[in-house]
């Protein structure tokens, strides 16, 4: 992935494979730059930054902003900054998740998680660090690519809802406190819809903010539509847990079952959970609609969230 790609490599990708290699190489390529030096005092917090952050992961959040900055003719150079902000914000999430105090895992994306690989105080660190790098990203870079500085406030403001109390954190909180709870499908939503939804719903609304200002109809059914992708996600995320296996996923598997959380599948079963994760595809791609060819990515990442292996 670190081979360099053009900046504008995305834009000239046609076919989807393509595509997606150039906006993950690209985002590579862009955190890479933003990082600290792994020799940057101090270095043992840069190199587990880095450890943490590069070379590996899926890079959905980044594509999503990518496809969505197709919607509203955005440049690579404002997209990019984008995208490491909101990586960065989901590599905290993972580092932090993974330490004992929450999920106590120890494999991620194929590796050691970052606790293990280096200790616990730091991977706290790598977190907190992360998450303040993606702001002063948001906030110093954005409008030199020419963003208003009324967006870029929008945009700082929308990551910043998206990661905390109300958002990805308040859904960890709720994460944490249903183990050996049944919860109802409303109460289920509502979880993920925080702890993994925000992110995802901030990542194609950052995106489609990189570019023209949308109609107030668009921008609804953009809402629409990253609200549904972001469930989809967690729904084919639990089928996944359950499906696949630990060398596939490069996390460990069956965790939420063993761990007694509840999940789409142990609420509706596996056939159902697919059932859902079909009828959330079709509201996602409908919401699509109204922007007829420029959606042609995010259709495209809808059936690959839906049908990825991993
Ligand atoms: C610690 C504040 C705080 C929040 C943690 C998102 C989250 C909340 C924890 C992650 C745990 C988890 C496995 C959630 C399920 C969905 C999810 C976010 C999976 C991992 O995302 P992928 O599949 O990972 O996009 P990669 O490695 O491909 O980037």
């Amino acid at each position: 992935m670190n081979s360099l790609a053009p900046s504008c490599g995305a834009n000239r990708a046609n076919t989807f494979a393509d595509w997606m290699i150039a906006v993950q190489t690209q985002t590579e390529n862009a955190l890479a730059r933003s990082l600290p030096a792994g020799e940057a005092i101090p270095n043992r917090l840069h190199q587990a930054m880095r450890y943490a952050t590069l070379n590996g992961g899926k890079r959905v959040r980044p594509l999503l902003v990518f496809a969505a900055g197709d919607l509203t003719d955005a440049q690579p150079e404002q997209l990019e900054i984008a995208a490491s902000a909101v990586e960065m914000i989901h590599v905290y999430s993972l580092v932090h998740d993974d330490l004992p105090c929450m999920d106590n895992d120890v494999l991620r994306r194929g590796r050691p998680t970052c606790h293990i690989e280096f200790d616990e105080p730091t991977a706290l660190l790598v977190g907190d660090s992360l998450q303040s790098l993606a702001f002063e990203l948001l906030a110093r870079d954005i409008c030199k690519e020419s963003a208003s500085a009324a967006r870029q406030l929008d945009m700082i403001q929308l990551l910043a809802h998206a990661s905390g109390s109300r958002g990805m954190a308040g859904g960890q909180a709720i994460d944490l406190d249903s183990v050996g709870k049944s919860l109802n499908q409303p109460e289920l939503e509502l979880m993920h819809a925080l702890k993994t939804g925000a992110l995802i719903r901030a990542a194609v609304l950052l995106g489609a903010l990189c570019g023209s200002p949308l109609s107030s109809e668009a921008r609804d059914a953009l809402d629409r539509f990253a609200k549904r992708i972001g469930l989809l996600f967690q729904v084919v995320d639990d089928i996944l847990d359950c499906t696949a296996s630990t060398a596939t996923l490069g996390k460990t598997a069956g965790k939420d079952a063993a761990a007694d959380k509840p999940t789409y599948v142990s609420l509706l079963g596996i056939e159902r959970a697919r059932e859902l994760a079909d009828d959330l595809r079709t509201q996602a791609l409908e919401a699509l609609d109204v922007f007829g060819e420029r959606g042609q990515r995010l259709i495209e990442l809808t059936d690959f969230i839906t049908h990825r292996k991993f």
